[in-house]
């Protein structure tokens, strides 16, 4: 006898392109898009090979009306032990995204929590929904941040404001977050993917090396001295003017015409 049963594969990520622009969709909205490794390992699958395609230019990652995310999986998490965790180095993997080279944009509606948060940091930049609500709650459910909101919400916003979000566990609003630099700009909710893919097709207008060296640049100020991150900066600049894009960038301007980047 044939059983045929109904097998329905459920898709954690959802990619579409527009044309140099990827959208990348956090689709586990009956648990708030919280981060369990089902979701990582697909999200990686699918994510990390967009760099080698050499279209893309530009990540919109978002979630769904309600939240980016709401964290970590704390049911997946809660039975998790200390030497399992050490060994399989719990949610280090993440970090493979942040290292991407090309520009992500994450664009918040909804809860951005603990692990959530930190994924919207691990972005280049934030927009947000008005709705959007950042916190790193993890001192609620007896752990601390794990995934850097340690060290990049500090960096981003301060000391002071960090701890008051890592130590209270509280929530902050869209209108609070742009005020403290988390967030670049906020959003009617309705209109929030349409700004980010806005967003992301003027980057993605522009020549490919000199995005990727203006994002690389602006990252190492979070990383290095003034000194180093001058050198570094005049190092990269300079480097630009090797490519054809620099001569048709200025070409262009001087021809009043606009340019045709070729990413070359
Ligand atoms: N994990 C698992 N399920 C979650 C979840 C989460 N983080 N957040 C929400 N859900 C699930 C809820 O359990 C519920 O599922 P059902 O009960 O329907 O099965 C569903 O999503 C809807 O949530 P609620 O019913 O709670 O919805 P509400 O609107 O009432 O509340 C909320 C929304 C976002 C305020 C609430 O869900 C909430 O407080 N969620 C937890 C937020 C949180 O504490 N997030 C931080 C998680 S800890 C580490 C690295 C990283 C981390 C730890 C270690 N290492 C490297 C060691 C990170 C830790 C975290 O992110």
């Amino acid at each position: 006898k044939l059983i045929i049963r109904n097998f329905t594969m459920t898709q954690c990520i959802k990619i579409k392109h527009y044309n140099k622009v990827v959208l990348v969709t956090l689709n586990r909205p009956e648990a708030l898009n919280a981060l369990n490794d089902e979701l990582r390992n697909e999200f990686l699958d699918k994510v990390l090979p967009l760099e080698k395609n050499s279209n893309t230019q530009c990540i919109v990652l978002t979630g769904s009306e309600k939240a980016f995310a709401a964290g970590a999986d704390i049911k997946e998490m809660s039975t998790k032990n200390y030497m399992e965790n050490y060994y399989n180095d719990m949610l280090s993997d993440w970090e493979k995204f942040s290292k991407m080279r090309i520009p992500k944009i994450a664009a918040v509606n909804g809860f951005a929590l603990g692990g959530g948060c930190e994924l919207a940091m691990m972005c280049d930049l934030i927009i947000a929904g008005k709705s959007a609500k950042f916190g790193q709650p993890e001192i609620k459910v007896g752990v601390i941040p794990g995934m850097g909101g340690s060290q990049r919400l500090t960096k981003i916003i301060g000391k002071s404001k960090a701890m008051d979000m890592i130590l209270t566990g509280r929530m902050m609003n869209a209108d609070e977050a742009e005020r403290s630099g988390l967030v670049t700009r906020v959003i009617e909710d309705d209109n929030l993917i349409e700004e980010a893919l806005s967003m992301a097709t003027t980057i993605a207008s522009y020549g490919k090396a000199s995005v990727m060296m203006a994002r690389e640049t602006v990252d190492r100020a979070l990383e290095l001295g003034l000194t180093e991150g001058l050198l570094f900066e005049k190092r990269l600049f300079l480097s630009l003017f090797s490519t054809f894009d620099q001569k048709e960038g200025m070409k262009a301007f001087m021809e009043k015409r606009p340019p045709k980047f070729t990413g070359e």
